[in-house]
């Protein structure tokens, strides 16, 4: 399986329109996550450098105010102007893949405000039911393609955070692909028993942050990595859990960003090579 593209401190300094240095400062200052090669030098993954720019670019406030008019419209059960709110996200930024990073912050943003007292846990479960009903209802009005590859989404045993999964789904959809939607409460037999019976070419699981035992998902990982590997099923680990950063089988992805590149990598990678001298 092939890793994730990453970028060196050219290429992303080119892309972010600034200095070389001002890109190593951001890394060192963690504001933009990095990795090191074996050299030593460090290497940038577009979605995350993508993701910090918007960030940038906001007006301060302008989040809270973002969160406030879905927190508003959800609460109030206005569910045709939260199904607007999303289609206009997906018309301003080209992709679904791009709402789904952007909406990621937001649900973060959501549980902050929760953890602070400003929500109550009635309203924070009025928005994330309002959200997955939204998310379900522009993913049902995609079109769908006849026979697309099929890929089974679960969350991690235990974990019922749902919403990457959700997000993960319009991905999917919008390239052509067929969700098999275990959701929560899936044990991780199961989950490879689906993927080896529905003939799945991939297993996509989300764990979010309440999932922090990186034994228990370790075990997770390898459990399904070997059911997935001799079938030659992609394996997809993503949210913000303590998946291995590095698993035996499959790739652990941050951001829906980098799940978009994995795609199409994939979609490309399977595409026939034109016979030659034709
Ligand atoms: C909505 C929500 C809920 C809803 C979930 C509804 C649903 N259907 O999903 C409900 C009310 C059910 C809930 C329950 C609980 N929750 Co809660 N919840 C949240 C909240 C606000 C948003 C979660 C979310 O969807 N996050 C965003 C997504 C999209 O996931 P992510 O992990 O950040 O992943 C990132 C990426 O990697 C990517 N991604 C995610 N999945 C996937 C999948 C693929 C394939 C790919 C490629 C990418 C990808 O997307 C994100 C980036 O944009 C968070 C706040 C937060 N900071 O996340 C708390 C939060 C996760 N919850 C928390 C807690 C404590 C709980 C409960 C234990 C509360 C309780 N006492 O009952 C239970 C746990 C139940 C369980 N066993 O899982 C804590 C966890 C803290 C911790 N470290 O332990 C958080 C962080 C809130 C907090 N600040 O305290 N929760």
């Amino acid at each position: 399986m092939a890793p994730e593209m990453h970028l060196t401190t050219v290429e992303a300094s080119n892309l972010a329109g600034v200095g070389r240095s001002t890109v190593k400062r951001w890394a060192d200052q963690e504001l933009l996550p990095c990795v090191r090669t074996a050299g030593g030098h460090r290497r940038f993954e577009r979605s995350a450098l993508e993701r910090y720019l918007r960030e940038q670019a906001e007006v301060p406030g302008q989040r809270e105010a973002v969160l406030a008019s879905w927190v508003e419209l959800l609460v109030r059960g206005r569910r045709h102007e939260v199904d607007a709110l999303l289609l206009e996200a997906r018309a301003r930024l080209g992709a679904w893949y791009q709402v789904a990073d952007e909406f990621g912050s937001l649900l973060t943003r959501l549980g902050e405000q929760w953890t602070g007292g400003h929500l109550t846990i009635a309203d924070e479960h009025l928005v994330s039911d309002g959200l997955t009903r939204a998310l379900g209802r522009v993913g049902q009005a995609l079109p769908t393609r006849a026979h697309g590859p099929r890929c089974v989404l679960a969350c991690a045993e235990g974990d019922e955070h749902t919403l990457g999964l959700s997000l993960a789904e319009l991905c999917l959809v919008e390239l052509g692909w067929t969700p098999l939607w275990l959701g929560a409460r899936t044990p991780t037999v199961e989950t490879v028993r689906m993927a080896e019976k529905s003939g799945a070419r991939m297993v996509a699981m989300s764990a979010s942050s309440a999932s922090s035992d990186a034994n228990l998902l370790g075990r997770m990982a390898s459990q399904v990595g070997a059911g997935c590997r001799p079938h030659d099923i992609d394996l997809v680990l993503g949210g913000e859990g303590a998946w291995p950063e590095t698993p035996a089988y499959g790739v652990r992805l941050r951001s829906f960003g980098a799940f978009h590149e994995h795609l199409s990598r994939l979609e490309h990678a399977r595409r026939p090579v034109a016979s030659a001298g034709g």
